[in-house]
């Protein structure tokens, strides 16, 4: 049996697959929200932070490891379990002092993760990925190295906001005393996988291209990169390997207190848009993934890395070799959350139900879906722009965020070049069947579902399955298809509504973008 984790925005996972009988035996979550309520943290992170700062409480994720893995003890048996791997919001960072490696080889039994981790921490919280702070540290990095073509160059991405080179740079100047007490920092991914190994262990490639530091030719930490975001960096970083490297055994904690074996193996960590590739069967080039989670997210595995010359697309490693892209929106779930909660809606109507009421095109009534701060493309927003009244009637609203939103998607997705022949969700959104089928419409190419919603999680299985002798193709075919009936076929007829859509959008958001700047 393989156990994967993620750890998201919202909520930590798990997952169990036995790739004997090709079954997902067990699945578990914490939902941070409502879980652990005294972090205050309803969608996972600190509201109201200044400046564009979203910051998450590191001690929450730390107490929903013990939650869970007591929940899973409690309904099977870990023993069995022969590795686990773990995928994470991407970007996030975590900062401990020089007591953190000593506290992991110690940890005791008889007391929680949460009282023996969180003296560590040299940085009471941790900047994730919505976190827009950053926009005077990016411009530094990128003019130190020689601007943002030799960042992207180097690390497959321009100097972002959200990546953690920009915001270890943003700590360093807040609070240099900190920072230089600041032993070891991690990405999400790879804290969750140290405290599981009981030793820090590696950020592999996937998640380490988010960070503006690796650099995806040597797949090391690139040195100008690093002088250029924080003295004495490269000595806090730990060491950089490929995804499916074992990092050791599970610590002594896990076992004596939730019963795993002391072999079990522990798997390096990646993020959670990588380990969706590996989850929604799609390492190899051809099928495209939309996340609909907290985020909304559009990736592929590339044959050869392409990065977008507007700076909105991302180069990852794959974890099963290679390298894929990533566009990001972050304007996801919490915005179609906003629209539904305004107008005193459900999901029903953002769903076949509701989207029936309305015509695809919605007689060219758009609106560029942005509730707040946008990643892609990047601009400080603070609500949505419509061509037509704000007090249309709710399904006209909804109609026009969820085509906005998925329109914005395939303008900022023609970079690649690449048109998607096939697409799979997943993400707590995709079993939305009128969303889907929009999004099948929109991008005219056929979508699938599968049976779990969180790719992420499946992902990590799979990869730490795999790590361990099993085939990847096997895995892949034996957990990563498509649910019954669950795919959707785009309409012919409609492939010339959504062309006229997208050229009104994209003027539409010219506009508002030229008014704005
Ligand atoms: P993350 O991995 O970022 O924590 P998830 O992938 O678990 O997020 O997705 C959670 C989101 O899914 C919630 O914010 C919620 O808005 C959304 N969601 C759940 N069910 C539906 C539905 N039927 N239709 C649309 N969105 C949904
Ligand atoms: C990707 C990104 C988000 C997070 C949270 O670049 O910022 O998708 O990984 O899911």
């Amino acid at each position: 049996m393989f156990l994967g984790l993620d750890s998201s925005t919202q909520s930590l996972s798990a997952l169990v697959i036995d790739p004997a009988s090709g079954r997902i035996v067990h699945e578990e979550s914490v939902n941070f929200g409502t879980d652990l309520p005294q972090y205050r943290s309803p969608s996972g992170f600190i509201p109201g932070g200044p400046d564009g700062e979203v910051h998450a409480d590191p001690r929450m994720w730390i107490e929903a490891i013990d939650l869970l893995f007591s929940r899973l003890a409690e309904r099977t048996d870990l023993g069995t379990i022969d590795a686990v791997a773990c995928s994470g919001q991407q970007h996030g960072s975590v900062y401990l002092d020089d007591s953190f490696a000593g506290r992991l080889a110690g940890l005791d039994s008889g007391s929680s993760l949460v009282e023996q981790l969180s003296p560590a921490l040299s940085r009471a919280t941790s900047p994730i990925w919505m976190d827009t702070a950053t926009g005077a540290e990016c411009r530094e990095i990128a003019d130190a190295v020689g601007g943002d073509d030799e960042v992207c160059r180097r690390s497959g991405s321009v100097a972002i906001e959200r990546f953690t080179g920009p915001q270890i740079r943003r700590f360093f100047k807040q609070d240099p005393e900190a920072y230089s007490k600041t032993a070891v920092i991690h990405l999400v991914s790879s804290f969750v996988g140290s405290i599981l190994a009981g030793k820090n262990i590696a950020i592999d490639h996937g998640d380490g291209a988010g960070m503006n530091l690796l650099n995806l030719r040597s797949l090391e930490w690139d040195s100008d990169l690093l002088d250029a975001t924080a003295p004495g960096l490269g000595d806090k970083l730990p060491a950089t390997a490929p995804s499916a490297t074992a990092a050791g055994e599970i610590s002594g904690y896990f076992a004596s207190k939730y019963g795993l074996s002391s072999s079990c193996k522990v798997i390096l960590s990646t993020g959670d848009n990588p380990s969706s590739l590996v989850g929604m069967g799609a390492t190899s080039p051809g099928t495209f993934v939309i996340s609909l989670g907290t985020s909304d997210t559009f990736f592929a595995a590339m044959s050869e890395p392409v990065t977008d010359p507007a700076g909105f697309g991302h180069v990852f490693g794959n974890p099963a070799g290679g390298f894929m892209s990533l566009i990001c929106f972050r304007n996801g779930s919490l915005a179609r959350e906003q629209l539904r909660d305004d107008l005193g809606l459900g999901w029903d109507d953002f769903d076949v139900a509701g989207l029936g009421k309305t015509p695809a095109g919605n007689e060219g009534r758009i609106m560029l879906p942005f509730f707040g701060p946008e990643i892609t493309p990047r601009h400080d927003f603070t609500g949505p722009v419509r061509n037509f009244s704000d007090d249309a009637p709710p399904e006209v609203q909804v109609r026009a965020l969820l085509e906005g939103q998925f329109l914005n998607m395939r303008l900022h997705s023609q970079w690649l070049g690449e048109k998607p022949t096939l697409i799979r969700l997943t993400g707590g959104a995709s079993g939305n069947d009128g969303i889907a089928g929009l999004i099948a419409d929109i991008f005219q190419a056929p979508v699938e579902r599968f049976a779990v919603a969180n790719g992420a999680a499946l992902g990590a299985a799979i990869r730490a399955a795999h790590a361990c002798g099993n085939d990847l193709a096997q895995l892949t075919a034996a957990f990563c298809q498509p649910a019954a009936d669950s795919r959707i076929d785009p309409d012919p007829d409609l492939a010339a509504v959504y062309e006229a859509e997208l050229a009104r959008y994209q003027a539409l958001l010219g506009e508002a973008m030229e008014r704005r700047l």
